[in-house]
């Protein structure tokens, strides 16, 4: 069983990558043949700061490391060290469909909130996302909710190739967590948390302060009745209950039970205090590895080389398969 994923060096990890990408990563270590990359690619598809994204690759990486990402049992690497990814996406676009690429969610939205320029390159996002994953002949992709239409994209690319060229690529699935796979804004738990929010306060960061933490909780939005327990018109109580069930891994229904009788200043608390307690080794790990940038990019350079044999195999079949290149 191979897993695959990969996860952008845009802002700051919040507690939304967490839960819902990165605990699978390292639980993917036990599962399978787990490998991982940080997609600098994909950053360079809305506005961003050369030397600040070098910077937060690095970053990046030592978070997914801090959470227990070993090297000796999965693949780090960074996406533009393996070209093969850049050009199976454009033979991809092949079979990949105007139409649906125009359908995804994604597009829609972060095209609106581009204020210069709209690129090709978010357009393509999902061509890029389904190569990084076909290269490798992956079975499973680790993902938060948002990801779905993505992998469906991925999974009809796959399977129109295979039906045009000859079987070629693994139909990949999507692995979406039960639990917080789509953890909401504190402040509008009605959107997702995200590293493009409007305001930091509705955002955890791996990386933020205690104090920081329980600020943003005790001013999470509830609703003004009372009870903990989920339901359609207590978005942001159903969010907490949710972060709970997520960080100590138990059931949304054992955490209902647990604060069954408690107020909405108490069940905060004891969510902030539950996720400063999940953070706190990472952010410690964290700083031990982001000091040091050249073993960083020891890892991520030797992860490369050894993602580079298993994608560039599956390149020369594709190229053979579409008649492109100089025969082998
Ligand atoms: N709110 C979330 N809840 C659960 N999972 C989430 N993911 C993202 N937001 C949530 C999952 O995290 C992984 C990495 O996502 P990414 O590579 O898109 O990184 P990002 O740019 O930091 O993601 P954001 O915050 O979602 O930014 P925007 O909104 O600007 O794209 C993915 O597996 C994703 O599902």
């Amino acid at each position: 069983m191979r897993i695959f994923s990969g996860i952008q060096p845009t802002g700051r990890k919040h507690l939304g990558n967490y839960i819902g990408a990165i605990v699978q990563y390292v639980a993917g270590q036990d599962r399978g043949e787990a490998i991982y990359c940080v997609v600098d690619l994909h950053a360079t598809t809305v506005a961003f700061a050369p030397a600040e994204l070098r910077e937060l690759t690095y970053d990046t990486a030592a978070i997914l490391l801090a959470a227990g990402l070993d090297p000796t049992r999965c693949l780090l690497f960074r996406q533009s060290d393996v070209p093969e990814h850049s050009e199976l996406a454009w033979l991809l676009t092949s079979v990949t469909a105007y139409g649906d690429l125009q359908r995804m969610t994604q597009f829609k939205e972060k095209s609106a909130k581009q204020r210069e320029l709209v690129t090709a390159g978010l357009f393509l996002y999902p061509v890029l996302m389904a190569a990084d994953v076909l290269a490798y002949q992956a079975d499973e992709v680790p993902v938060g909710d948002d990801q779905r239409q993505h992998l469906e994209l991925m999974r009809d690319i796959a399977i129109r190739f295979n039906s045009r060229f000859g079987e070629q690529f693994v139909v990949p699935d999507a692995r979406i967590p039960e639990v917080g796979a789509r953890i909401m804004d504190l402040q509008d738990p009605t959107s997702k948390m995200s590293s493009t929010a409007a305001s930091e306060e509705g955002v955890i960061y791996v990386l933020d302060a205690t104090a920081q933490i329980e600020r943003k909780f005790k001013r999470a939005v509830t609703d003004s009745g009372e009870g903990v327990y989920r339901a359609p018109d207590k978005p942001g109580i159903t969010n907490l209950i949710d972060i709970l069930a997520a960080v100590r891994a138990a059931s949304p229904v054992e955490i209902e039970r647990e604060f069954s009788g408690a107020g909405y200043g108490q069940f905060k608390g004891a969510v902030a205090s539950a996720v400063i307690d999940y953070l706190a080794p990472v952010k410690q790990r964290y700083a031990e590895l982001r000091g040091d940038q050249a073993a960083l990019e020891a890892v991520l350079s030797e992860g490369a080389a050894r993602a580079r044999a298993i994608a560039g195999p599956t390149l020369a079949k594709v190229r053979d398969a579409m008649g492109v290149g100089a025969p082998r």
